[in-house]
């Protein structure tokens, strides 16, 4: 068994790899729901959504999000009744919200209703939320504290960045199911995701580093951040802001503790032995995911350690 946490784009790059590679019953996702956000009445889980549709093969290519070919009249009507419309929800995307909430709104928990999605979807692998219960990260930046989604897509994550409040994940609860999984798991994989906002809630739910630092599993995280930049999304530039070093090395310095090897990209090979002295492996392969082949390859390497 081996179990990933992932956040949403990048963690679903390497998740797309690994359930091409893993038999489906082999692998575990535990997701963040830190990004969730209710808008409209509805619970909306980004990264959740992500993953179930490109484990599905009907993620938005263009976007890395959303479904392939969504039409947005229903966003288009809210808006022309006076709605808010910066959050991009598509017709057939709001089914799934509906869905959700609906179940929600009858005591189901997240977690069941996950699994009946990710069902109806034909993902075969186990994808867990982080907890059941809602726990929204937020943004204290130099206008205010926003919701992250208020951060990273109203204001295009273009404020600066004081601090990250993870307080609701702090409170929340491990679901029954992810120790059962750790504890099973020959190995955990922490995706290429956000370290502050996509891994970092999943983190801070009580227990969950704790979980990790004692469980026999080899706990391999990926660096999403090559050569001193994030490849996509502002990882680097949320590092910079908040005082972390922007490097392989100082998402490893984030992760000491619970993690045993880390997975850097050949760029940054010359970091190794820093990344060595913190008290983990440093693996160094071609960790950018551009194609369907580099998702697989990265993969490869990571399955071959094992
Ligand atoms: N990202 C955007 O940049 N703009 C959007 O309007 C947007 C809408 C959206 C709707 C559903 C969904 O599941 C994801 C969506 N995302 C959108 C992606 C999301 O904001 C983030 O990229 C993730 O939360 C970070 O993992």
């Amino acid at each position: 068994m081996i179990v990933a946490l992932a956040g949403g784009i990048g963690g679903s790059k390497l998740l797309a790899g690994l359930a091409r590679r893993l038999p489906a019953d082999q692998l575990t996702i535990l997701g963040n729901t830190g990004d969730d956000i209710e808008l409209f009445g509805l619970r909306i889980c980004p990264d959740l959504d992500t993953i179930t549709y490109t484990l599905s093969g009907h993620c938005n290519p263009a976007t890395g999000w959303g479904l392939r070919n969504d039409s947005f009249r229903c966003l288009k009507e809210i808006r022309r009744l006076g709605g808010e419309d910066w959050f991009q929800l598509g017709d057939r995307d709001l089914a799934t919200h509906i869905f959700r909430s609906w179940l929600l709104g009858k005591g189901v928990r997240l977690s069941e209703v996950t699994r009946r999605i990710c069902a109806a979807w034909g993902v075969r692998q186990r994808l867990l939320p982080m907890s059941d219960s809602h726990a929204p990260t937020f943004l204290v930046t130099d206008r205010g504290r926003l919701h992250l989604q208020e951060y990273l897509v109203r204001e295009k994550a273009k404020l600066v960045v004081k601090e990250v409040d993870l307080s609701a994940a702090v409170k929340a609860r491990l679901t029954p199911e992810i120790p059962d999984s750790v504890q099973q798991a020959r190995a955990v994989i922490v995706c290429p995701s956000n370290p502050l906002i996509s891994i970092g809630p999943i983190l801070a739910v009580a227990g969950m580093r704790e979980l990790l630092a004692k469980c026999k599993a080899t706990v391999i995280a990926v660096s999403p951040i090559v050569a001193n930049d994030s490849l996509k999304g502002p990882s680097a530039k949320m590092m910079r802001e908040l005082g972390y070093e922007v490097s392989a090395a100082g998402v490893a310095a984030m992760y000491r503790g619970f993690v045993d090897c880390l997975v850097l990209d050949r760029s940054d090979a010359a970091l190794a032995s820093r990344i060595e002295d913190l008290g983990m492996d440093a693996w160094s392969t071609a960790t950018v995911m551009k194609s369907e082949e580099d998702k697989d390859r990265l993969a490869d390497f990571i399955l071959e350690q094992l």
